[in-house]
């Protein structure tokens, strides 16, 4: 939550993006920095990690009766972001200190199914693909940076479609078959609560749209990650994962505009990566983008930043986006190269301790957010280390670490003192908090 001195302070009357001019107000918390990311469009440089992952996928689905959306701007309204998709008027993900505000009405999108309504109606073929960059506050380290991207795809049949059933088993068979170990779900999705079959569609036709997402997402990580693994045996790895099948699991989820829910966990290198949210599309949302009551079908969004970190063997998000030629030299369209460092810098930690006011309403995220907002990309993590309440005054103690680092050369001491001040009379000036 931002305090009227925080907002009146920060940011102009109006804000200019792609074109379109957006009056700030209360809800406005949009840093110059993210709007700067907004220009960037990495899915959309054929020379790019993240872009090279979109065409990878694009090129394994692009006979499979599929559109490919890649051009969406940024700037979402709240109703394309949340309420078309069902989202209750809580939900943690509309808050201010998780979302990116122009203003009231206007946001960053935070997900890529912002556009599945205009999508469902624009689309001529039986399914689409949606890469976007999508913006979301949330904490600093090594695989969460606010800016990262998102696939989205779909697929809609008629249930008036003759032999309809048979139809659905039909397009089953013609996804391209894969070795893929499909271990025991950790639970069945059908059992979660408030995530039920939905009632217009029969247990049959619900089965058979599960299978048919399932074997569709299997078949995209497969292709995924085999390319992954060819790459690492060229660079020569010998690891025994390499030669084994990959292995994933479906796991139960929840989404407001989707039901049952799925997500897919991919075992890599021995830990189960949460790598795609998904489900059968909730009528109602489908009603909302105009189609008529006889369409049913999936969705799913997965999550391209961590998987090309996988693939081209990047260490740390923040270097997607870095303008160093001796990271963008090293990708080439089509080609699934291991990344070689150039080098490491050492990295300076400063830790900040301050008492909050009694009634204060500062979030973690606004902690990473005056960090970035000063030192940018030199704020490889911000970590809350140590919190407690004084037994007589009632007040808070908070004590984060934060480690400043640069990707392309080395910080000094002096450079580091002059943010870190600028940080910490932010945090005063904006929040009341007494530096300890
Ligand atoms: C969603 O964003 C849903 N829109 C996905 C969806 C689409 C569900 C359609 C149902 C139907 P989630 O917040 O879990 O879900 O994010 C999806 C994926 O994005 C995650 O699995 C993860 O791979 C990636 N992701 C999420 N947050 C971050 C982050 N801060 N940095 C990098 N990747 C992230
Ligand atoms: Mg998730």
């Amino acid at each position: 939550v931002w305090t009227a001195r925080a907002y009146s302070t920060k940011y102009p009357q109006e804000i200019q993006l792609d074109g379109q001019s957006y009056k700030t107000d209360e809800w406005t918390n949009v840093p110059p920095y993210i709007l700067e990311l907004t220009k960037r469009q990495l899915h959309q440089n054929p020379n790019h990690p993240i872009g090279i992952l979109r065409d990878l996928i694009q090129s394994n689905f692009k006979d499979l009766g599929y559109t490919f959306y890649n051009n969406f701007k940024p700037a979402v309204t709240t109703v394309e972001n949340f309420d078309i998709l069902g989202f209750p008027q809580d939900h943690p993900g509309r808050s201010k200190s998780d979302t990116y505000y122009l203003n009231k009405t206007h946001l960053l999108r935070t997900h890529t199914s912002a556009h599945e309504h205009e999508c469902f109606l624009d689309c001529k073929t039986p399914g689409y693909f949606i890469t976007a960059d999508v913006y979301r506050r949330d904490e600093i380290d090594r695989t969460h940076y606010p800016a990262f991207h998102q696939m989205e795809g779909a697929r809609i049949w008629s249930k008036d479609t003759p032999n309809f059933e048979e139809q659905l088993v039909k397009d089953i068979e013609s996804i391209p078959k894969t070795n893929i170990i499909v271990e025991d779900p950790v639970r069945d999705a059908p059992t979660h609560p408030g995530n039920p079959k939905q009632d217009y569609m029969t247990e049959k036709q619900a089965q058979l749209i599960s299978i048919h997402l399932k074997k569709t997402i299997e078949f995209l990580v497969h292709n995924v990650f085999e390319t992954a693994r060819e790459s690492a045996k060229l660079a020569g790895s010998t690891e025994p994962y390499l030669n084994e099948p990959l292995k994933v699991r479906w796991v139960e989820a929840y989404f407001p505009w989707t039901s049952p829910s799925f997500e897919i966990e991919v075992w890599w290198k021995g830990e189960w990566l949460e790598c795609c949210g998904s489900g059968i599309v909730n009528q109602q949302v489908l009603l909302n983008a105009g189609l008529t009551d006889d369409k049913l079908g999936w969705a799913f969004g997965i999550g391209l930043d961590r998987i090309a970190m996988l693939l081209f063997g990047i260490p740390d998000i923040r270097l997607f986006w870095s303008l160093d030629e001796r990271f963008s030299l090293q990708f080439q369209q089509g080609k699934i190269a291991t990344f070689v460092p150039y080098s490491k810098y050492p990295g300076i930690d400063r830790d900040i301790s301050f008492w909050l006011p009694g009634d204060s309403v500062l979030h973690e995220n606004d902690v990473m957010e005056y960090v970035r907002s000063h030192a940018g990309d030199l704020a490889e993590s911000v970590v809350l280390i140590d919190e407690f309440v004084h037994p007589k005054t009632g007040k808070k103690s908070q004590c984060y670490r934060i480690n400043y680092q640069s990707m392309d050369r080395s910080l000094t001491r002096d450079e580091i003192n002059v943010i870190h001040s600028k940080v910490e009379n932010d945090l005063v000036d904006n929040f009341d908090v007494s530096i300890r």
